[in-house]
């Protein structure tokens, strides 16, 4: 367990917001023994982004990309959501208003106990068929490796995720922007920072007047925009938050 003070500053801050918003990415479910992306360790690091997570990709080869799917649904399937999911999913009983965005599609915050996600890649869990787009409402066996027809047309099926080049969901990305444009505090959690439109958020959070404070071990190309950065682990400094959150507001 970290041992640090949280800056009075911040809590104090924290506490009189009426408008909490949290952006996160692949670290926040690290610690459930799920790989981010660019890490050494990383997905990257083995797999190829152009093969498995684009369009053209799948189109080349739609079984390859099909079982590397069903390969992370297992692995996901199998995880458990950890402290930091558990801390996030408090929140929405600490502040007026409150707003987890997200990049994952691993759906643990859900397991944890957030409600009303916005979902900005999409999730692991729904397919759809790539040539009607007519969602594909069978359970998907995740040791069956044959690749699943469309009921309808016969295209093939994809998960329900967004890849390189495709457009984010429209609605997500609309509330996304605008719980951006007015929250007053505003966390950017275990992402790098790296991929957008996502990418924007804090900058547009912290453009908007948000306080924004950046959870993650490692500096990133927005550490430099925050109010505050802690590089350690989300599942040890958000546990922190929500005790001292309590604490300040009597409850505890
Ligand atoms: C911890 C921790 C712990 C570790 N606690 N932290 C050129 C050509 C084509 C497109 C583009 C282009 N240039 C730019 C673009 C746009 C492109 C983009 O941004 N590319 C960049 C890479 C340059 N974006 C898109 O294409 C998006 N669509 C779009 O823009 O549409 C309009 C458009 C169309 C056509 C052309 C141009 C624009 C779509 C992006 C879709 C991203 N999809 C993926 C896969 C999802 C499905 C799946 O999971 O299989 O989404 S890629 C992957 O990256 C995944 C993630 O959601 C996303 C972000 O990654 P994330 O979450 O930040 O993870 P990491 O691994 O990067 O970082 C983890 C962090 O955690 C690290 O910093 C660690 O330090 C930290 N960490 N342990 C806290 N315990
Ligand atoms: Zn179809």
């Amino acid at each position: 367990m970290i041992k640090i003070e949280l800056p009075d500053e911040m809590l104090q801050t924290l506490v009189k917001a009426n408008n909490v918003a949290v952006l996160t990415g692949a670290g926040i479910s690290a610690e459930s023994g799920i790989q981010t992306f660019r890490d050494p360790q990383g997905l990257w690091a083995k797999f190829n982004p152009v093969e498995l997570a684009s369009m053209d990709g799948f189109m080349s080869n739609p079984n390859l990309v099909w079982d590397w799917y069903q390969y992370r649904r297992e692995i996901i399937s199998k995880a458990k959501p950890n402290p930091g999911h558990i801390a996030i999913a408090e929140m929405k009983n600490l502040f007026p208003k409150f707003t987890l965005i997200t990049q994952n599609v691993d759906r643990l915050h859900q397991r944890a106990g957030s409600d009303n996600v916005i979902e900005l890649h999409g999730n692991i869990v729904e397919n759809y068929c790539v040539s009607c787009n007519t969602p594909f409402l069978e359970n998907i066996d995740f040791e069956n490796k044959e690749l699943p027809k469309c009921k309808k047309c016969g295209g093939l099926i994809r998960p329900n995720v967004v890849w390189f080049g495709e457009m984010l969901p429209y609605d997500a990305l609309q509330d996304a922007n605008s719980v951006a444009e007015t929250a007053d505090f505003f966390f950017s959690i275990g992402t790098s920072a790296e991929v957008y439109p996502a990418a924007n958020l804090p900058i547009i959070a912290k453009n908007h007047g948000a306080y924004v404070v950046e959870i993650n071990p490692n500096a990133t190309s927005i550490s430099g925009y925050m109010n505050q950065t802690f590089n350690y682990p989300a599942g040890e400094v958000l546990p922190l938050f929500i005790n001292d959150i309590k604490k300040i507001k009597g409850e505890k």
